[in-house]
C-alpha cells in the first residue's frame, strides 16, 4: 500500500515537473509534492532557470505546517549553494520526516551527497521510486551535466520510401499538420536548432518557432567556409533571434558583415575538410547550450553520426511515396559498407500524429573497438 502510494505521489510530482519544460534549461525539470496523513498539503516545481527549486516551491505553497510530512521529489534534493540555497536545509528546517526520491542528481556538487546529508540528520529516505521515468524526464540535463556538451536530436521528415524530397527538390509537404505542429512544439522546447550551410543555400529557412507565445531556439549554421549569404533570412533576422555561424574561416574582413548583422561567429577547427563537430559541441556546451535539434541536410547528418555527437533520432514518416532514384534521403555521406557497421538505434518509441508516424530512438554509442 505504502509503495503504491509512493508511486502515485511520484507520478503527481513528475506531472508537476513537466510544467517547467523548456523554461529551466540548462537546469533539470523537478517536481515536488508534500503529503501529510494521506493528504497533499503542498506542491511545487522548478519553474524557471535560476528560480526557486521545486522543494521550496512546494513548501511555500503549504496549506498547513509541513512538520512530520513526507516529501516526494523527482530529483535528489540539492545540498549546495547555487543560484538557490540548498534544498536539504529547507527539508531539515521544516521538520520533514521522510523524503522519497525519483532519480539521483548527477551534478558533481550533489551526486548522492544530498541524500547522505538527509540520512545523517535522521530523515528517512526512499530512493528510486519511478526512477526510469524520472531519469527520462531529464535525459538532456543528465547528458549535459556529465559531458558538458549538448544533447543532439537528429530530426527529419521522410516519405514511407525514405525520401526527403522529390527528384525536383520540392518537399512541401511530407507530413501533415499534426506532425508539423509537433515540430514547432519541439522548437519551442529545445535550446537550439542546427543546420548545414547547404540547407541555408537551398531553402533559406527561418528556423523559428511558429507557435503563438512560442520561444525561438538559438539558430546554429555549420558553415565551414562561410558561404552563408549575407541576405539569408537567418542573417537578416539575427538581431531578433540569436544566430551562431560556426566556421573555420577566421578572416576578419569576411566575418565583418555577419557580425554587423548581429550574428555570433564561432571559430571552429577543421577536420578532414569539414568543421570539427566534436570541438563545436564543446564550444556550444561552454555557452550553456544543452540541447540541439539537428535539422539537416543529409551530409551534416552523416558527419554528425560519424563524429558520435548524435544522441537521438526523430524520424517523422509521412504516409506518401515519392520514388525517384535520385530523390534525396535523410543521411548522406559515403554510408556504411556493410550492415554490421550500421549505426545502431535502441527500440523506438512510436507516436501516431494524425496521418503520420514519429519514430524516436536513442543512438547506441559505438564501442571504441567496433
Ligand atoms: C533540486 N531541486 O528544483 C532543482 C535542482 O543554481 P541553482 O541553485 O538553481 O542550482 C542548480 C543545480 O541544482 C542543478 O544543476 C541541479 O543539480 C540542481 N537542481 N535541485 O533539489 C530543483 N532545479
Ligand atoms: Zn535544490
Amino acid at each position: 500500500m505504502k509503495e503504491e502510494n509512493d508511486r502515485l505521489y511520484m507520478e503527481r510530482a513528475l506531472h508537476l515537473a513537466e510544467q517547467g519544460r523548456g523554461r529551466v534549461s540548462p537546469n533539470p525539470m523537478v517536481g515536488a509534492v508534500l503529503v501529510k496523513e494521506g493528504r497533499i498539503i503542498g506542491e511545487g516545481f522548478h519553474a524557471c532557470y535560476g528560480g526557486l527549486h521545486a522543494e521550496r516551491a512546494a513548501l511555500e505553497s503549504c496549506r498547513e505546517a509541513p512538520r512530520g510530512s513526507t516529501l516526494y521529489v523527482t530529483l535528489e534534493p540539492c545540498c549546495h549553494y547555487g543560484k538557490q540555497p540548498p534544498c536539504t536545509d529547507a527539508v531539515l528546517e521544516n521538520g520533514i520526516r521522510r523524503v522519497v526520491v525519483g532519480s539521483g542528481d548527477p551534478n558533481p556538487l550533489v551526486a548522492g551527497k544530498g541524500i547522505e546529508k538527509l540520512k545523517a540528520h535522521g530523515v528517512e529516505v526512499t530512493e528510486g521510486v519511478l526512477q526510469g521515468p524520472c531519469e527520462k524526464l531529464n535525459e538532456i540535463f543528465f547528458h549535459f551535466i556529465r559531458t558538458k556538451t549538448p544533447y543532439v536530436i537528429m530530426k527529419y521528415a521522410m516519405t514511407m520510401d525514405g525520401k526527403l524530397a522529390c527528384v525536383s527538390g520540392a518537399s512541401r509537404w511530407i507530413t501533415g499538420e499534426t506532425a508539423r505542429k509537433k515540430v514547432h512544439e519541439d522548437r519551442n522546447q529545445y535550446t537550439a536548432i542546427m543546420v548545414g550551410v547547404g540547407t541555408v543555400l537551398a531553402d533559406d529557412p527561418l528556423l523559428t518557432c511558429r507557435l503563438p507565445q512560442g520561444r525561438n531556439p538559438v539558430r546554429i549554421v555549420c558553415d565551414t567556409h562561410l558561404r552563408t549569404p549575407v541576405y539569408a533570412q537567418v542573417v537578416a533576422t539575427a538581431s531578433q533571434t540569436r544566430t551562431i555561424l560556426a566556421s573555420c574561416c577566421t578572416d576578419p574582413e569576411r566575418r565583418e558583415p555577419y557580425l554587423e548583422a548581429g550574428c555570433e561567429l564561432l571559430a571552429v577547427p577543421e577536420k578532414n575538410g569539414h568543421l570539427d563537430l566534436a570541438a563545436l559541441m564543446e564550444k556550444l556546451g561552454a555557452k550553456g547550450i544543452d540541447s540541439i535539434l539537428l535539422e539537416g541536410g543529409a551530409e551534416l547528418h552523416w558527419s554528425a553520426l560519424q563524429a558520435g555527437i548524435v544522441q537521438k533520432v526523430q524520424a517523422y514518416i509521412g504516409t506518401k511515396l515519392f520514388g525517384g532514384q535520385k530523390a534525396p534521403s535523410p543521411v548522406g555521406g559515403n554510408g556504411v559498407p556493410t550492415p554490421e557497421e550500421a549505426f545502431r538505434l535502441a527500440p523506438p518509441a512510436v507516436t501516431v500524429l494524425g496521418e503520420d508516424l514519429l519514430l524516436e530512438s536513442e543512438v547506441i554509442p559505438c564501442s571504441p573497438e567496433s
